[in-house]
């Protein structure tokens, strides 16, 4: 039914073919089941180009879509098509990621470079066109190529389906919180010198809320972004942690959140006066103006989960006006300042992730046909002696690595992953992703410095369409636990259980919640700790899973499922778009 609603679409697109008009009405009469289906299909143009952006006191000739810093924000309801025609008129490769966008049966639209297609060369184009389908809420789009993320992203918001309301009371106002990080260079440089020098890249030199670092930074207090708020209404704030590296903890003054939603699917609502968001994911709230008229800061921070690593440790901050304060012109008090947790408050961050919870029961995969087991973690790689010392800048002359079960991930640099796939191009991939680490060890403890340095590959794991997927994500201590933020592309997944230490199947399956855990598209698996997600591989193509500390996958903390067909045109990948980039 999917594909012939996407032929009268194609029709019809033909007969309004005009992109002028951003976007319009469709009705379309389902002769098969003759119920009314009302979507829209929505045309944007995104043009990737260098502009100058000032921040900090000084101005860099920063990546944008069509000169706007964050980028344009996407509204769409639940069941509308998205075209997006992307023309790169800058000097770098890019790609655009719709994140946490299922894409069933459109791999060709996901993304990410050298995965689902070759990049967009400058002075290239690629059109984009994927539907979003039963799914409710805040996501996001970004730059999936190099560091571009850093300045290249933007908001999605998905409200739910004509004759079809929240499952809250409708909120006066909404507000995207998009949370940033800023360097003071070109983050396209920051990545090439760690590249190259095997260190850690450079720390950012602030964070940002809707692209503005707030009044806590040179420069920046006259742009300070302000959200309004008038007394007695109750408004929502879809937060959206776009940084490249940090988690962050998200708090405003005075106020509590009464959390409602996460990766665009609907949570048990609960009240708190703070949220943490890794890298990647979002938290829908609803705030409400119930405090004296005035000023207060919102906040934003990081959660720091290792130990002795420099961070980015700078406060972004953004202001709640109340509509009868009348400010600026009358306002001479300065906005209250919030507590915010410590910089490595993990317990804050666990009573938080733990208050998680879908709506109602919901409908978890059991018998399961996948049982996978991933370390992640990172790595070093040894030195050859004679090497030289400026290209291994890392602890002890050595270089970063990060791995999946021991396996560093390598990128193919000249077909996409899902090219390779459908053309049987040999020689680009293998699928065998191993389903457990290749070595037992104490995966949290004092891991021995001969366990440091994984191997590279281009592994897949290969999933039968249908499969019931339970992965075990289990961080491991080499050189320093961290709380990863793990993303895969293509799927929302049960979050069931988490926890410390070593995962251990005798005893945490009695932890595991099979009734409302929460579905999302990105874990924050707790540093040092585990956490275990289960989805069923019912969308064929090639998804990445990988950690969205930008910093982690460029040294490999990825992998990639290949999930088969399954019977018939609708359980197949569509065939590629006509203007797919080629390398
Ligand atoms: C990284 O930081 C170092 C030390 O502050 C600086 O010298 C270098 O230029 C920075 N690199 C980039 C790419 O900004
Ligand atoms: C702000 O500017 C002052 C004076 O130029 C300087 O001393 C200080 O280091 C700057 N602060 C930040 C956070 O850059
Ligand atoms: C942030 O880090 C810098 C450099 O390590 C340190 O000097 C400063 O005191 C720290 N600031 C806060 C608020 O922790
Ligand atoms: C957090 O940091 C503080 C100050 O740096 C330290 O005293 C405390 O032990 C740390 N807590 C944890 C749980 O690591
Ligand atoms: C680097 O070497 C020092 C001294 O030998 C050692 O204490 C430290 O643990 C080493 N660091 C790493 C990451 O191997
Ligand atoms: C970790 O193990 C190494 C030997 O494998 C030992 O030398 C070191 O003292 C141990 N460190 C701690 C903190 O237990
Ligand atoms: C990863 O594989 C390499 C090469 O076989 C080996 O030296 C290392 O000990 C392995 N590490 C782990 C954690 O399995
Ligand atoms: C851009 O993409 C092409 C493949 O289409 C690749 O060959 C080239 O190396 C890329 N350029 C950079 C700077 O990554
Ligand atoms: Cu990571």
């Amino acid at each position: 039914m999917q594909a012939s609603l996407r032929d009268q679409m194609e029709v019809i697109k033909s007969i309004f073919a005009d992109r002028h008009c951003s976007f319009f009405l469709v009705v379309m009469l389902l002769a098969s089941t003759l119920s009314l289906a009302i979507a829209e299909i929505h045309h944007h143009d995104f043009v990737v180009q260098a502009t100058k952006v000032k921040r900090l006191c000084k101005t860099h000739n920063s990546i944008t879509v069509n000169g706007m810093f964050p980028g344009p924000t996407l509204e769409v309801k639940n069941g509308d098509t998205l075209v997006v025609k992307v023309v790169n008129k800058a000097r770098y490769n890019v790609t655009i990621h719709w994140h946490g966008v299922r894409q069933i049966r459109t791999g060709w639209a996901d993304g990410p470079e050298f995965v689902t297609q070759c990049p967009i060369r400058p002075g290239g184009s690629y059109t984009y066109r994927f539907t979003i389908e039963g799914q409710e809420g805040t996501l996001w789009w970004h730059a999936h190529s190099s560091w571009l993320r850093a300045t290249v992203y933007g908001a999605i918001i998905i409200l739910p389906r004509e004759g079809s309301s929240y499952p809250f009371t409708k909120p006066k106002r909404e507000t995207p919180i998009l949370l940033g990080e800023w360097w003071d260079a070109n983050p396209v440089d920051v990545v090439r010198e760690a590249t190259r020098t095997g260190a850690a890249p450079n720390i950012s030199d602030a964070y940002t809320i809707n692209g503005q670092p707030g009044d806590l930074y040179n420069c920046s207090s006259e742009d300070t972004t302000i959200v309004p708020i008038a007394s007695g209404e109750t408004n929502l704030l879809r937060v959206i942690n776009a940084a490249l590296n940090q988690p962050l903890f998200f708090t405003i003054a005075n106020h509590k959140f009464t959390v409602i939603g996460a990766d665009a699917s609907y949570l048990k609502p609960f009240t708190t006066s703070v949220i943490m968001l890794g890298p990647g994911q979002t938290t829908d709230v609803l705030i409400s103006g119930d405090q004296l008229p005035g000023r207060y800061y919102i906040a934003a921070r990081a959660y720091q989960s290792t130990q002795n690593a420099p961070f980015d440790n700078t406060t972004a901050t953004a202001i709640l006006e109340y509509k009868s304060a009348l400010c600026p012109a009358k306002c001479t008090t300065k906005p209250v300042m919030p507590r915010l947790p410590a910089y490595n408050d993990t317990a804050t961050v666990t009573a938080f992730t733990r208050s998680l919870r879908s709506p109602r029961k919901v409908d978890v995969p059991t018998d399961i046909d996948e049982n996978l087991f991933f370390t992640i973690g990172l790595g070093l790689n040894n030195c050859p002696k004679n090497f030289r010392a400026r290209r291994c800048q890392g602890p002890n002359g050595t270089r970063f690595t990060a791995s999946i079960n021991n396996v560093s991930f390598v990128f193919p640099s000249n077909i996409a992953l899902l090219q390779a796939y459908r053309q049987k191009v040999p020689g680009i991939y293998t699928t065998d992703f191993p389903a457990k680490p290749p070595v037992k060890f104490d995966y949290t403890g004092n891991v021995s410095r001969s366990l440091f340095q994984p191997v590279r590959g281009t592994k897949l794991y290969k999933l039968k369409y249908g499969s019931r997927v339970q992965i075990v994500l289990q961080d491991t201590s080499i050189v320093t636990p961290e709380n990863h933020p793990m993303h895969l592309h293509g799927y929302d997944f049960y979050v069931i259980a988490e926890g410390f230490g070593n995962f251990n199947p005798k005893t945490h399956k009695s932890k595991f919640n099979l009734v409302d855990p929460p579905m999302r598209n990105t874990v924050a698996v707790p540093t040092n700790g585990w956490a275990v997600i289960r989805f069923v591989a019912d969308n064929p193509g090639v998804w990445i899973m990988h950690c969205h500390l930008d910093v982690h996958i460029t040294w490999g903390l990825a992998m990639a499922f290949l999930v088969e067909d399954g019977i018939g045109e609708l359980q197949s990948v569509e065939p590629p778009p006509a203007d797919l980039p080629i390398c």
